[in-house]
């Protein structure tokens, strides 16, 4: 059923770090496709495809423009404050990374091209991906522009190879877009994520059930679904660095230190993962947080930490073409008390300025401020798509 396989052949080529939203307007075809997600029949694994564009954003622009072909490129802005969006993997040689200060990319890479990012043909491609992958099922979450989970236990072509499926995807999606694409075939959606990592650029890879729990033993825990920094960190502290040392914990010890979430760090240090791939996932926000290594104190720092935290909101909005009227903050206190702050305006948030500075000023609503803060959050509600033609459940399902 699994074949082990990996697949090169054609010419070769953290997502966006938002958190996924919780909401999602289909639950009853979630039921309906509750029996897909029978992970714990160990007869019938479900079969998740994890598929990732390589270099997406810089691949696009080397295929339209064959002078950056074969060179570092950096999609992003050049200038001082600008950051890297993709690098390509003759960039990356030289130790480029997306979301890297361009500064900092251009003193690694003196030869390093920079080119301005083209969303409306990234947001071509997107669609015309996702075209195929509705050719093979309708289980289909996508997490980014360049990235999605297919659910193809039951799939439409009948075939019952999840690998098999993953190959003609990658074809295909080569033969329309000349883009390389990555993917990863396993049993849920934690290793077909890691599996589509494994041999990029233009691979594939399985990890069948037997697989699964070894192939993790030596993973660091913050490459694990759910493991921020500071939750790494306490791990960490607790004397637990890998999936083994996690697996050495029990149950009642994960639930003590780290409450709900212990029993998923219990599964997924076994490589037992049962989020459902949700379709027709649609977002009703977009929102950056971050959990502070120390607890923040003054408000100098606190407008340092959100200063990104916008950005990050804002290059999601870029990408997608989405835009939004409420900004919120999220305040969550070091005694875990969370407060949150929202604003309103009667036409969408216009730009990247106008967003950090309603945060910052909500920020200042809340001065002075009477304890540590862990935790950072800001988010763009109350959304509208601002691509006309476009269907906006599609921009909106990011
Ligand atoms: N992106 C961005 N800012 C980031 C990360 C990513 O704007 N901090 C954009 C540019 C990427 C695209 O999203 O091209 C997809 O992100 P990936 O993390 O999948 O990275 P790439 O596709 O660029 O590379 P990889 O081959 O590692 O998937
Ligand atoms: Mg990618």
């Amino acid at each position: 059923m699994y074949n082990f396989g990996q697949h090169h052949g054609r010419p070769c080529g953290q997502s966006f770090m938002i958190e996924p939203g919780e909401n999602h307007n289909n639950s009853k075809r979630e039921t309906a496709f509750a029996h897909s997600d029978a992970e714990s029949d160990p007869e019938h694994p479900r079969k998740i495809i994890h598929i990732d564009m390589d270099a997406f954003f810089a691949s696009v622009e080397q295929r339209d423009n064959p002078r950056l072909r074969g060179k570092p490129v950096a999609v992003g802005g050049s200038r001082e404050r600008g950051v890297v969006a993709a690098a390509s993997y003759e960039a990356r040689k030289f130790g480029v990374r997306s979301a890297m200060p361009s500064v900092i990319a251009r003193r690694k890479c003196p030869e390093l091209i920079f080119t301005k990012p083209r969303f409306d043909v990234y947001r071509e491609v997107s669609l015309q991906i996702r075209a195929i992958f509705a050719q093979y099922t309708p289980i289909i979450e996508p997490l980014s522009l360049d990235e999605a989970y297919l659910d193809v236990t039951e799939n439409l072509q009948g075939l019952t190879s999840a690998t098999k499926i993953a190959e003609q995807i990658r074809a295909r999606i080569w033969a329309e877009t000349q883009l390389t694409a990555s993917a990863g075939v396993s049993y849920n959606k934690f290793l077909a994520k890691l599996a589509s990592d494994y041999r990029k650029p233009d691979g594939l890879f399985v990890i069948t059930p037997e697989m699964g729990p070894i192939l993790i033993e030596a993973l660091k825990v913050e490459r694990f679904h759910g493991v921020g920094p500071a939750t790494a960190a306490k791990m960490n502290r607790l004397g637990i660095f890998t999936a083994r040392d996690l697996r050495g914990q029990s149950l009642e010890f994960l639930q003590e230190h780290f409450g709900k979430s212990g029993s998923h760090y219990y599964n997924i240090s076994r490589g037992i993962d049962h989020r459902p791939v949700m379709a027709n996932r649609v977002r009703k926000s977009v929102g950056a947080e971050n959990t502070f290594p120390r607890d923040l104190t003054s408000l100098e720092d606190m407008r340092a930490e959100l200063e990104p935290l916008a950005e990050k909101v804002w290059r999601y909005c870029d990408a997608t073409g989405v835009r939004g009227r409420t900004v919120t903050l999220k305040v969550k206190y070091a005694d875990f008390q969370i407060i949150t702050r929202s604003r309103s305006l009667t036409a969408p948030v216009a730009d990247k300025t106008v967003l950090a500075a309603i945060t910052r000023e909500l920020l200042a609503t809340l001065h002075p401020i009477p304890k540590g803060v862990r935790l950072l959050g800001v988010s763009l509600s109350s959304l509208s798509c601002d691509q006309a033609g476009d269907d906006p459940q599609m921009i909106l399902a990011f």
